[in-house]
């Protein structure tokens, strides 16, 4: 399989290609190996880039009509289309993602644009009868410089999940990507331009968290800060944003539970709750990484998921395998201090080490995982592990489901499975997550579905019709015309 080339990324401030105070290496966690060189951002490089989107936003796009900027985001849709194949394979490069995740992140990338263009034309405010004489409506307006704090488990649908709905109701975007994975961003930065967004309205700043994310976070020339990543620097960026008083999205993960009843489709339901924790090596915010089952198929699903996580063909993301890396060393030792722990208090069913062979050479690769008789009040089944690792717990009946469902301090993604709909909607009610399905999981990317987290999984709304709100502020007028 071919290789992408060692090439350097620039930032993107002004419109220009800029050169950060100096580079970094961006590793390719199949191989371990450097393959990209990256601007390193840092205050300066910030500095210029908010002062460009202020620039910006006052200059031309606040002023731009709902139209206007509708034809720019599917003129860059199309662009992310044409340059489809390239900048699968640049994401698959850099994250260690398999190719057909890959592919379908770029398509979703695409999907954020059309969908944006398409709703803000109809994204408007309301006339209210109040007082007699008294005309009175709501204008929608956007924040002015909205900054967004990418990781690096999905830079291409992340970036443009915060930055997409930020542009279509007018703000101007300093985006800055995680610095293990920030080249479909910078890309997506450059094809932006190319489809005729002003310069200025779409900044790129890649760089390491406290050099670039830190100064962005607490820029005070900024208006809305969308955050995604860990719990920890997502307190951190919340106090620098009270500081100067502006609202923060913020998207921390999760410990997200598939909950499975005796009388589901079984046949269908596994292999959804497999790949819901080995999509993206179990590095996704949505991962289903907890399998609660009701006791009496418990030992039949976790043989058959133990089964199937055998199964799994483990390789470089290029090489389209069922699993790619870790994304770094750091994040390989984390999950397997997480395994090690887990074996000393739980039953290990599957996996339980790093992965090694002739093909995975120096790449960060660990095996699909699968515990059994996990308590709930675990570490593993409590804290977020970010890698292709499954607990399980059985559980007698709805009400005990739902406990267990809700038992940690995550609540982003709930998957139900069961053929009985009044148990289907009980669940639906008592589950407190952003996002409940019932009988299938993620609903394709569900760029239209609203998504978020409730308790520590974060706050606001991102996706769907619902990030327009986010990104926008509600402005009353009231004229009085009578006497
Ligand atoms: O996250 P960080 P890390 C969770 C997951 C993972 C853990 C650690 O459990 O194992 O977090 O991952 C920027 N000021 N998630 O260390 O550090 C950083 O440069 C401002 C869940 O990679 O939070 C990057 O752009 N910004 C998650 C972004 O924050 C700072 C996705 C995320 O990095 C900063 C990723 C600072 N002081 C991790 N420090 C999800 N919800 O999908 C770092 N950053």
């Amino acid at each position: 399989m071919s290789k992408v080339k060692m090439e350097s990324y620039p930032a993107i401030i002004g419109g220009e290609k800029v050169n950060g105070k100096g580079t970094f290496e961006d590793l390719d966690p199949s191989t371990g190996q450097p393959f990209a060189e990256v601007a390193r951002c840092g205050e300066a490089e910030i500095n210029q880039a908010v002062e460009a989107a202020r620039e910006a936003h006052e200059k031309t796009w606040r002023r731009t009509t709902p139209a206007e900027r509708a034809r720019v985001l599917h003129n860059i849709a199309e662009l992310l289309r044409r340059d489809h194949e390239e900048l699968a394979r640049l994401e698959s490069t850099d994250t260690g993602k398999p190719l057909t995740q890959t592919r379908a992140d770029v398509a979703v990338a695409a999907r954020y644009f059309e969908f944006y263009a398409n709703t803000i034309e109809s994204f408007y405010g309301d006339t209210i009868p109040t007082q007699q004489g008294v005309f009175a409506y709501t204008l929608r307006e956007p924040f002015g410089v909205a900054a967004q704090i990418i990781p690096w488990n999905y830079p291409i649908q992340i970036g443009c999940r915060s930055v997409v709905p930020a542009l279509a109701t007018g703000n101007c975007c300093v985006m800055k990507p995680a610095e293990e994975a920030p080249l479909t961003p910078i890309k997506v930065g450059e094809l932006a331009l190319e489809a005729g967004l002003p310069p200025g309205v779409l900044n790129v700043v890649p760089g390491f968290g406290e050099e670039a994310g830190a100064p962005l976070s607490a820029h005070k020339g900024i208006d809305h800060l969308a955050f995604t990543g860990s719990l920890e620097v997502g307190q951190i960026v919340s106090r620098a944003a009270a500081e100067n008083v502006i609202p923060v999205t913020l998207e921390l993960g999760g410990k997200s539970p598939n909950v499975v009843f005796a009388d589901a489709d079984l046949d269908g339901a596994i292999p959804i709750v497999v790949n819901s924790i080995i999509q993206a090596a179990g590095q996704t915010c949505a991962a289903g990484s907890r399998l609660l089952v009701e006791r009496r198929v418990h030992d039949e699903v976790l043989e058959r998921v133990a089964e199937r996580f055998k199964g799994i063909e483990i390789g470089p993301g290029l090489e389209d395998p069922d699993l790619g890396p870790i994304i770094s060393e750091e994040q390989l030792e984390r999950v397997d201090g997480y395994v090690q722990q887990g074996k000393g208090e739980a039953q290990l069913l599957a996996g339980g080490d790093r992965a090694r062979g002739d093909r995975l050479g120096g790449g960060y690769f660990f095996e699909p995982t699968l515990f059994g008789g996990v308590s709930h009040s675990d570490r593993l089944a409590q804290e977020e592990v970010f890698g292709p690792v499954l607990v399980a717990t059985p559980f007698d009946d709805p009400e005990e489901a739902a406990w267990m469902a809700n038992a940690t301090d995550y609540g982003l993604v709930a998957a139900v499975w069961t053929r009985d709909v009044s148990k289907a909607h009980h669940l639906a009610q008592e589950i407190r997550a952003g996002q409940v399905f019932v009988n299938t999981y993620g609903a394709g990317g569900g760029v239209e579905l609203p998504f978020g987290g409730f308790k520590k999984s974060g706050h606001g709304r991102e996706k769907g019709y619902e990030a327009l709100y986010e990104y926008s502020q509600i402005k009353t007028v009231a004229i009085k015309y009578g006497k």
